[in-house]
């Protein structure tokens, strides 16, 4: 029998990138993984925290608390090295409007015009949080570390993919298939972290 688990998001691919990790981890069918589109009501919550894994457990404390399963939630996004970790919390929001990647990634762009190459360095960071009705909570973190591009190379992706060169790669994020941004992507390592997790926390039944 499979075990019931929510994913709080409303992110699509998140969704399906998980459950794909989750099936090749335990075997097929283990886990039934819900998003927050099965629950027409669910409100937004705000992510006022200051850090990724902040962020990540309040939003999976609200999803056991209105809907009583076991919720995994994630905060992602990219600290840049020149600008102190920014945009780091804010990055689907850092150039005002939230989920505006192309103007997001321009302002990244003309923030570090003038930095010289030996310093556009910087992370794309995943915390992911595991809260279990029974009050128990489980954090853990993925990064894939790299630099910034002076332009964007390739179509895939999202968000600040097309800027992102990561350590040991020849292709920007966004020009790799989606099957090798997730083998060393931040959120792929996290999700495969947690896996083991859910494994121990929610046995086969
Ligand atoms: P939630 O509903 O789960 O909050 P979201 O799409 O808002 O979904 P995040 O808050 O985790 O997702 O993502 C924050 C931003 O960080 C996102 O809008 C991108 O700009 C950036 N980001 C995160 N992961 C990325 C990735 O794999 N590639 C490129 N940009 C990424």
């Amino acid at each position: 029998m499979s075990a019931r688990l929510l994913l709080a998001t409303a992110n699509k691919k998140k969704l399906v990138e998980l459950q794909r990790i989750l099936d090749l981890a335990l075997g097929a069918s283990r886990i039934e993984l819900v998003g927050l589109s099965d629950f027409p009501d669910y409100p937004d919550v705000p992510e006022t925290g200051l850090t990724f894994g902040e962020n990540a457990l309040i939003k999976a404390r609200e999803g056991v608390r209105r809907t009583g399963l076991p919720t995994v939630a994630d905060d992602s996004g990219i600290a840049v090295d020149a600008l102190n970790g920014m945009p780091g919390v804010f990055s689907a929001r850092w150039a005002g409007r939230h989920g505006d990647d192309a103007a997001n990634l321009d302002l990244v762009l003309a923030q570090i015009g003038d930095v010289d190459d030996a310093h556009r360095g910087g992370a794309f960071v995943c915390a992911a949080a595991l809260v279990l009705p029974n009050g128990r909570e489980h954090l853990v973190e993925g990064r894939q570390t790299g630099r910034i591009l002076r332009q964007r190379r390739g179509e895939g992706g999202f968000g600040y993919d097309p800027i992102f060169l990561g350590d040991g790669q020849t292709r920007t994020n966004a020009e790799l298939s989606p099957a090798e941004k997730d083998a060393i992507s931040h959120r792929g390592k996290a999700f495969r972290e947690l896996a083991k997790v859910i494994a121990k926390e929610l046995p086969a039944g």
